[in-house]
């Protein structure tokens, strides 16, 4: 039985019609709980308009009835953000209908697209006309580019061509009231005030809904090389790093570090996935080089750069994938990692950044601080060296139950927040804060952010309907 109005049921069947409502239980369940099950709510409805009119038209029927809607794209989102609280009078706007590539202009070197496009739809349509989107994420087949925008995504491709905020010139966003504002500039330069566009870019659905935007396209890729590299401590990934971009700029395009730990889960619960070397080391990365030229000479700068690194003791190890087959199971093993840490029980995930040149100091921190705290909790430590963005994600430690573990989860994350605040980090580098981080930032963000922050919010949505309980 659902908790609207019936005044309001019977707007929001005219706005969307039949397909676009879902007020079944058991069909409801799929948008009411995220992919690892870590969240679940309750909802009043489901309703799924298939153009930004009907979104516009749905927010402006849901103001003037004082509910309140929680967007929701692919769901693939890790806070618990696009997940309804648990009094059932809360509406889930799902954005999986609009799905319109709406223009490619090659010139301009733009593509606009609608907020439920999935992010693979969009990278493919960059390819068919010679370009790319450069945004990776291992979410990308079902992530949507209004969820992206909407957590301002970072992933694999950050450190070569930046995060969502960086490839978005334009956005159109249905306001809290229902007005439609068509910020669709195409424009690489404006200054015509404050570029509101970026205040809907990572707000997590608490200001608006974002149904289009106008991203920037890049040159494809003509050649690449993928190494996966053996390293003795997170202090020679950094070192490597900066050698890589020394030697190779723009074209290095990808590095990933991974602990030992976090490869032995993928190994042990990921089918088809290989150990790329005969021992086992400590710490890897995953290297990419890239360049729009068919035959970069990428493999002679990757060797040189290896060499030496060889030489001062920062790898100890190296492969370089010879077909495309190899490089697809060199990204398997990285991208698998999530999903292999979920076999292990709950995952405490902390998803924290700090200055590069602080990573290793961090993770040195970190782990001494927590095998003293909490002994035999198994670290599962990897991220974007490039970003100083790491998943210092924890498992239970072996043979144990889950409840006890559960149980020591808020000291855990104040143990790490702690260290992270300590080297001026973020608590928050990509994946938002949703309902999981919401407290937390309260702790750690500063007073005087967080008030400008509510003050905003006040302003575009003083209803408090947008995604309430997120974020703020
Ligand atoms: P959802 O999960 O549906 O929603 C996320 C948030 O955005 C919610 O607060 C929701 O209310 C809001 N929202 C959704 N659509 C709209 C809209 N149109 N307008 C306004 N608000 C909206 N993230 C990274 O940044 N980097 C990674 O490397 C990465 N890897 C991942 C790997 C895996 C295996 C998984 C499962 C997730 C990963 N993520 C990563 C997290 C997730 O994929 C991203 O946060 C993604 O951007 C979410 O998109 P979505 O469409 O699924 O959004
Ligand atoms: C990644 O980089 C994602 O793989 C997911 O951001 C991280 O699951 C996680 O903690
Ligand atoms: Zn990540």
């Amino acid at each position: 039985m659902s908790h609207l109005p019936a005044e309001l049921l019977r707007d929001l069947s005219e706005i969307v019609g039949p397909a676009g409502l879902i007020n079944d239980e058991a069909a409801m369940q799929a948008y009411l709980s995220d992919w690892r099950n870590a969240y679940r709510g309750r909802a009043a409805l489901v309703v799924r308009p298939a153009s930004a009119g009907e979104v516009a038209a749905v927010v402006r029927a849901c103001h003037q009835a004082g509910v309140a809607l929680v967007p929701q794209g692919g769901n693939t989102g890790l806070c618990g953000g696009s997940i309804p609280d648990d009094s059932g009078h809360q509406v889930v706007l799902s954005l999986t209908r609009l799905t319109r590539i709406r223009d490619v202009d090659a010139g301009n070197e733009t593509i606009t697209v609608e907020a439920g496009v999935v992010l693979q739809q969009v990278q493919e349509a960059a390819a068919a006309v010679g370009r790319q989107f450069p945004l990776s994420l291992g979410a990308e087949g079902s992530c949507t580019i209004g969820g992206n925008l909407a957590t301002n995504a970072g992933g694999t491709a950050v450190l070569r061509y930046g995060n969502m905020r960086d490839l978005t010139l334009g956005v159109e966003v249905v306001l809290p009231d229902g007005r439609l504002w068509n910020g669709l500039r195409g424009l690489r330069k404006d200054n015509t005030g404050y570029d509101l566009k970026h205040l809907f870019i990572g707000s997590e659905g608490t200001l608006g809904i974002i149904t289009a935007a106008v991203l920037k396209l890049y040159p494809a890729v003509r050649s690449r090389t993928t190494a996966w590299v053996a390293l003795p401590s997170p202090q020679a990934a950094v070192a490597l790093i900066g050698r890589m971009r020394a030697l190779c700029g723009d074209r290095l395009t990808g590095f990933e570090l991974m602990s030992r730990q976090s490869v032995a889960f993928v190994l042990r619960h990921v089918p088809g996935c290989s150990d790329p070397f005969a021992d086992e080391h400590p710490w890897y990365v995953l290297i990419e080089l890239s360049d729009t030229l068919p035959e970069a000479p990428l493999n002679a700068m990757l060797e040189s750069g290896l060499g030496a690194a060889f030489e001062e003791g920062e790898a100890l190890d190296a492969v370089v994938a010879g077909s495309e087959a190899q490089v697809a199971a060199l990204w398997k093993l990285r991208e698998g990692i999530s999903e292999a840490q979920n076999h292990e029980g709950p995952s405490l995930k902390h998803d924290i950044s700090v200055p590069v040149s602080s990573i290793a100091a961090f993770i040195a921190q970190a782990d001494e601080r927590l095998q003293q705290a909490f002994p035999g909790v198994r670290i599962v430590c990897y991220g974007h060296v490039g970003d100083g963005n790491l998943h210092y994600n924890i498992s239970k430690p072996v043979g144990s139950e889950d409840a006890p573990f559960k149980a020591q989860a808020e000291a855990i994350m104040h143990l790490i927040y702690d260290v992270t605040a300590a080297f001026a980090g973020s608590i928050s580098a990509e994946h938002g804060l949703g309902q999981a981080k919401r407290e937390a930032a309260r702790r750690y963000k500063d007073p005087l952010e967080l008030e400008l922050m509510r003050s905003l919010k006040q302003t575009l949505d003083p209803a408090g309907l947008m995604n309430p309980g997120k974020l703020l």
